[in-house]
C-alpha cells in the first residue's frame, strides 16, 4: 500500500494505492474486497478529472494523459509527454498575460475616466493586438503537423493488377504481408498494416487491382478498392513503367488529380526511358519493388505529402478542440482590431477582447463548459 497525503497526490486528495501481483484472480479478489468495504469503481478518467478540478493540471495536460495511454508510436508518446509537462499551456501563457494586460488597461480607462487616468490611445491598442497575432497564427498552423501526429493518416495503394502494388506495400511495411504473384488479380481483399513514418502513424491499404472483375470475389475486391481509394487521405497510384497507360489508369489519374497523391512508376529495373508512360501533371517517381531502388525516396515523398512539409515543434495543437479555441481567439482579436480602427467605444472593444480571452481560456479548461469536460473525460479508460 502506498499512501499519498493531500495535497501532494495525483488528484490533490488523500489517496491510497494498492499494488498487487498481476494475477487476474488476485486482482479480482482485492477489488471485490475493496468494494465490499465501501469503495466504488471509478468512472472513466475520474482520477484525471479530479486532478483537473483540483487545479493540479490544466485541460491540455489532462488530455495528454489520455493521449499518452493511447500512443502507438514513440513520436506520439513524446508529443503527449511534452503536452503533459505543460508545453502547450506554456506557449499560451504569455499570450494570455498580454491579453489580460490589454483588458486591464481598457477597463482602467473606463472605470477611472473622471480620475484623470489617461484613456489608452487607439494606436496603442492596435499595437498590442497586432503583437499577439503572429504567435497565435503560428500556433494555429501547428495543427497541420500536430493533428497527423495525433491521428495518423491512411494511404491507399491503387493501380491496375500486376503493377507491383502488393510488392511495394510489403517493401513499405518491411515484411511479406501481402501475397505477391505473377498472376493478375491475386489480391482480392484490402490488406491493411500500420507503419510509423518518422513517427507519424500511417495506415497502409493494399488494394485489389482495378479492372473489370472476372468473377464475383474479384469484383467484390475491386469494389472495396474503390471504397479504400475514396476514404484514404493519401493515395499512391502504382503504374508499370514498362507499359503504356490504359483507360483505367487515365481515369484513376484524373480522379486523384486534386487529392494528395503520388505516382510510383514501378518496375524501373525493367523500364527503358522511352517506354516510360506519359504523366498528367501528377508528381511521380521511379521505384523498383524488386531491387528496392527508389523505396527510400518513396518514403520521403509520402512523409512530405502527409505533413505538407510542416515541421515538428514544441506545444503543437493536436486536437480539433485546441484548434477551434485558437481560431476563435484569432477571430475575436480580429474583430477587436477592426472595432478599434473604427473608433468604437472601448466598452465594445472589451466585449471582443473578453471573447478572445474566453476562447483562449477554454483551451486550458478555465472556461470550458461541464458538457465538454464530461465529453473529454468520458473518452478516458477507467481508473485513469
Ligand atoms: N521486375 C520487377 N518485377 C516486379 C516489381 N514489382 C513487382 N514485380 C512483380 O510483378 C508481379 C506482380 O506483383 P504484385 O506485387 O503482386 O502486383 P499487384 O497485383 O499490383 O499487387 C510479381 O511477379 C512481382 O514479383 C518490380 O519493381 N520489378
Ligand atoms: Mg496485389
Amino acid at each position: 500500500m502506498t499512501w499519498f497525503a493531500t495535497p501532494n497526490s495525483y488528484t490533490g486528495e488523500d489517496v491510497a494505492e494498492i499494488a498487487a501481483h498481476g494475477s487476474p484472480v488476485v486482482l479480482e479478489l482485492l477489488l471485490r474486497r475493496a468494494l465490499d468495504l465501501g469503495a466504488r469503481l471509478a468512472e472513466p478518467g475520474e482520477f484525471t478529472q479530479r486532478a483537473f478540478l483540483a487545479g493540479r493540471i490544466d485541460l491540455t495536460q489532462a488530455e495528454a494523459v489520455r493521449d499518452l495511454i493511447e500512443a502507438q508510436t514513440l513520436t506520439q508518446a513524446r508529443q503527449a509527454a511534452s503536452q503533459m509537462g505543460g508545453a502547450l499551456s506554456r506557449r499560451v501563457g504569455p499570450m494570455k498575460r498580454a491579453l489580460v494586460e490589454l483588458i486591464a488597461l481598457l477597463e482602467a480607462g473606463i472605470d477611472f475616466a473622471e480620475d484623470d487616468v489617461d484613456v489608452t490611445a487607439g494606436s496603442e491598442i492596435a499595437r498590442r493586438i497586432s503583437e499577439l497575432m503572429p504567435e497565435l497564427m503560428r500556433l494555429e498552423a501547428s495543427f497541420a503537423r500536430g493533428r497527423i501526429v495525433h491521428d495518423g493518416l491512411t494511404l491507399a495503394i491503387v493501380g491496375r493488377p500486376n503493377v507491383g502494388k502488393s510488392s511495394l506495400f510489403n517493401r513499405l511495411v518491411e515484411r511479406e504481408r501481402a501475397i505477391v504473384t505473377a498472376t493478375p488479380g491475386t489480391t482480392r481483399d484490402t490488406v491493411t498494416e500500420r507503419i510509423s513514418l518518422d513517427g507519424i502513424p500511417l495506415e497502409l491499404v493494399d488494394t485489389a487491382g482495378l479492372r473489370e472483375g472476372r468473377e464475383e470475389a474479384e469484383q467484390l475486391g475491386i469494389a472495396r478498392s474503390r471504397e479504400a481509394l475514396a476514404d484514404a487521405a493519401l493515395v499512391l497510384v502504382v503504374l508499370d513503367a514498362t507499359e503504356p497507360l490504359n483507360e483505367e489508369e487515365h481515369r484513376l489519374l484524373e480522379a486523384v488529380r486534386r487529392r494528395p497523391a503520388l505516382v510510383a512508376m514501378n518496375k524501373s529495373d525493367l523500364a527503358t526511358a522511352a517506354a516510360a508512360p506519359v504523366m498528367e501533371g501528377v508528381a511521380s517517381l521511379a521505384t523498383s519493388a524488386l531491387t528496392g531502388d527508389g523505396i527510400a525516396a518513396l518514403r520521403e515523398r509520402i512523409l512530405a505529402l502527409a505533413t505538407g512539409g510542416a515541421a515538428s515543434e514544441p506545444g503543437m495543437l493536436t486536437s480539433l478542440r485546441h484548434h477551434q479555441a485558437i481560431t476563435a481567439t484569432l477571430a475575436a482579436l480580429t474583430d477587436a482590431a477592426e472595432a478599434n480602427r473604427n473608433a468604437v467605444p472601448h466598452e465594445m472593444i472589451l466585449l471582443d477582447l473578453y471573447r478572445a480571452l474566453g476562447a483562449l481560456d477554454s483551451l486550458t479548461g478555465q472556461t470550458t463548459s461541464d458538457d465538454i469536460l464530461n465529453l473529454i473525460f468520458s473518452t478516458f479508460c477507467i481508473g485513469k
